[in-house]
Order: C-alpha cells, then sequence, then structure tokens
C-alpha cells in the first residue's frame, strides 16, 4: 500500500488524475484546503492524499477481472511451471506414497510411522522401485527386502545397494532362484507307483486341478492312472469327480474310511499313478482334519501330499492354512490356483518363502484340461509383474 500526495487548483482533476495515474480502485484518505494569496488575488489551493494498492496487492484484483491482457495469462503459465517445478519432488514422494498402499509404512507399536525410504534405506535406485512394485503386488516387506537384495550390488557413490541388471524380471528371477525351491514337472515313470494326494481348503480347486493334471499324465505321458475321492462329504463331489474320470476313461474309486482307502489303494499297484482327491476343509476344522489324515495315513515313500490354495487368499489367512495342514500331513509341494483372479498375487512369493515349502503349478483358468502350468523362476516372476 503506498499513499500519494497531488497538489493543485481544482480538486475535480487531482481526483481524475489519481484515477488516470492508479486505476479506480484508488481510494481518497483526506483532502486539505489551503487559502493561497490575500484579497483580492485570493484562491484555493488543493492536497490531495490518495492510497493506491502496490502491485503485489493489486495483482489478486487483476487475475479475478475477466477480460485479463494475455501478458497476465503468460506470466501466470510461469508460475504454474514454476510452483510445478518446486513441488514435483513432493509430488512424486506422495503418489509413490499413495501407489505402495499399507505395506509400505510400518508403524512400530507405540511408536512413529517409519516412511517407506526409511524401511528401505539400504537401497537406492532400481532396487528401491523394484521393492516399491513388489509391495505394490502385496509382497511383504521383508520378502521383497530379501528377494531384491539376491540381484544387488553396492553403489559406492551412493553407499547403497542398487539392481545389478536393468531388468526386473531378470532381477525377480535371480532373487526366487536363490529363495524359492521349485519341485519341476512331476517326475513320474512307467511302473513306478505312486500316489499324489490334493488337500487343501473348500474351493480352491483340487476337483479340478487334479484332473488337469490326471488329462497329462493319461494323454501326453501315457501313464497308467486311477483315481480316488475321500470327498464323500460334499454333495455332487463324486458325481462331479466321476464324470471327469469317464472322460478321461480311468477307473474312479469312491471311499470314506481309511481301512477301504489301503487295501484300494494296494489293489491298485499295478497302475503308475493314483490320484486322491480329498474333501475340501474349513482348516479350523481339526476333527475333519484328523479324520482324513487317519483315511490318508501318516507319510510314506510312495506318497506325496500337495496343498492347494488359491492365490485369492490373503497373505497371514493362507500362512495361516499352511501352518494348519502341515501339523496334519508332510506337505510336498504348494499347487497355487486361481492367479487369473487376483491382480495382487504376492502370495506366490510370501507364502514359500514363509512356509520354506516348494512350489509346483499354478492354475490360470477352469479350462481343464489346459489351464496349469508347471511354476519355475522366470514365470513366477513374470506372474509376480503381471507380464501374463
Ligand atoms: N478362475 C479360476 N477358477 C478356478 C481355477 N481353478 C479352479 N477353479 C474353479 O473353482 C471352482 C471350485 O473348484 P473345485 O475343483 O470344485 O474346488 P475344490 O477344491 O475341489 O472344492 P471342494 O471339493 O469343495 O473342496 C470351480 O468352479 C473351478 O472351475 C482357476 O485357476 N481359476
Ligand atoms: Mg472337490
Amino acid at each position: 500500500m503506498e499513499i500519494i500526495k497531488y497538489e493543485g487548483y481544482s480538486l475535480e482533476d487531482l481526483i481524475a488524475q489519481a484515477k488516470r495515474e492508479h486505476g479506480k480502485n484508488v481510494r481518497i484518505i483526506s483532502y486539505e484546503v489551503i487559502d493561497e494569496g490575500i484579497p483580492p488575488f485570493k484562491r484555493k489551493r488543493y492536497s490531495l492524499l490518495v492510497q493506491v494498492a502496490t502491485p503485489e496487492e493489486g495483482f489478486f484484483e487483476l487475475l479475478a477481472k475477466e477480460e485479463r491482457s494475455e501478458e497476465i495469462d503468460r506470466f501466470l503459465e510461469r508460475i504454474e511451471e514454476m510452483i510445478d517445478k518446486k513441488i514435483a519432488p513432493l509430488k512424486d514422494a506422495l503418489t509413490q506414497r499413495c501407489e505402495v498402499g499399507l505395506g509400505e509404512a510400518v508403524v512400530p507399536p507405540g511408536g512413529e510411522e517409519i516412511p517407506f525410504e526409511e524401511q528401505f534405506k539400504e537401497f537406492t535406485g532400481d532396487a528401491l522401485d523394484l521393492i516399491r512394485l513388489l509391495i505394490k503386488k502385496d509382497v511383504d516387506p521383508k520378502v521383497a527386502k530379501e528377494l531384491v537384495k539376491e540381484s544387488c550390488g553396492f553403489d559406492i557413490d551412493a553407499n547403497k545397494f542398487d539392481l545389478n541388471t536393468s531388468f526386473f524380471r531378470e532381477a525377480l528371477t535371480n532373487g526366487i532362484e536363490k529363495k524359492i525351491k521349485f519341485k519341476g514337472p512331476l517326475k513320474l515313470q512307467k511302473g513306478a507307483f505312486r500316489v499324489i494326494a490334493f488337500v487343501g481348503p473348500t474351493g480352491v480347486g483340487k476337483t479340478t486341478n487334479l484332473f488337469k493334471i490326471a488329462s497329462e499324465l493319461v494323454l501326453n505321458q501315457k501313464l497308467r492312472i486311477a483315481t480316488i475321492s475321500i470327498d464323500t462329504f460334499k454333495v455332487g463331489a463324486i458325481q462331479q469327480a466321476r464324470s471327469f474320470s469317464n472322460i478321461l476313461n480311468i477307473p474312479f474309486f469312491a471311499i470314506s474310511d481309511s481301512k477301504n482307502l489301503k487295501k484300494t489303494i494296494q489293489n491298485l499297484q499295478g497302475y503308475d499313478v493314483v490320484l486322491i482327491d480329498t474333501v475340501g476343509r474349513s482348516h479350523y476344522d481339526y476333527w475333519r482334519l484328523g479324520e482324513m489324515k487317519e483315511i490318508l495315513g501318516g507319510s510314506s515313500d510312495f506318497m506325496d501330499v500337495i496343498l492347494v490354495i488359491s492365490c485369492n487368499y490373503k497373505n497371514s489367512e493362507a500362512i495361516e492354512i499352511v501352518n494348519r495342514y502341515r501339523t496334519f500331513f508332510p506337505i510336498d509341494s504348494i499347487f497355487f490356483t486361481k492367479i487369473d483372479e487376483t491382480h495382487k498375487p504376492g502370495i506366490l512369493l510370501n507364502l514359500p518363502i514363509k512356509t520354506d515349502i516348494p512350489v509346483s503349478f499354478i492354475s490360470i483358468g477352469q479350462k481343464v484340461p489346459e489351464d496349469i502350468r508347471v511354476l519355475n523362476p522366470e514365470r513366477m516372476a513374470k506372474y509376480i509383474l503381471g507380464e501374463i
């Protein structure tokens, strides 16, 4: 704000001059009349005090005006650019935090939230970006750290770890290779009797995927296969398994007690592989799980137990399921299903790393027999990165 004094012999002229020079918004503070000369030559002189807005204050008023000059618009654009530049790092940090979501910041009990950069302060560059991406896919932060570190070298300039490759898939595959065990394709031979039992919670895809495997073994590997269902409790379950067996033209047995199962398995020793479909149980149903253990018997040299689990499960739930099942059965491998139904398949990495159980297959859809793949490190990396 500035005060300007005008002096002259016509008050109207002085006001007009002030308005001409400083715009309509000039504010008159006061005026003084000074008598000059002595009669008869006496005349009035005026002293006018006005308040004018300084350029900064007038700026916002100018902006509010409808007809702005091109110059002002250009000036505004420049200011916007300058502001954008200034807040760019802040914007980046905010976006990353939003993308990373809940897994990204840790709140220790009774303490303050640990920011992402602080949690992963030993990493920089691509390594940090890959960790961020993995967490976005629901990979546990500790698991992400463990895996990424496997593909890092020490950046002397930054004094931090960074990826030693510029390809995320390569880096992740390398970490997965080192941290997760893969069963590979089923190693089955003609004449070498094997039993494979599929266990897991209800609805995860045990029956459907058992028959995908059966199709591969019968049609491509030309093995002699028989199937047994101990899923006698669920309505329609036996029919579902029987009709799959009929299509493949393989023998099918429905069994509900351990004595019968042992006898049937003995009678089937002339087959190459016997696949056992089990009833889906809640992992909280200890009584039913105990009953299933009773039927299947303890571990045996010729029996593998595959735990089927859906990629839809929450990480903590999946870990609890595996831990409960493994108190009843020694689990040889984890078979993941329904990868097609999730965009956050972190469970693929979290579960094998946290339980140290090898992985075998992945089901990628409902179609029998084609929607199944053998898991390997590169394929797993692709699923995590959303490349397939
Ligand atoms: N989208 C999708 N659906 C699947 C996949 N695998 C199985 N399903 C479907 O999941 C549903 C349940 O599959 P089932 O094979 O009956 O599951 P289950 O584990 O035998 O179930 P219970 O016998 O009740 O324990 C079926 O509709 C399958 O077609 C998969 O990879 N993706
Ligand atoms: Mg079933």
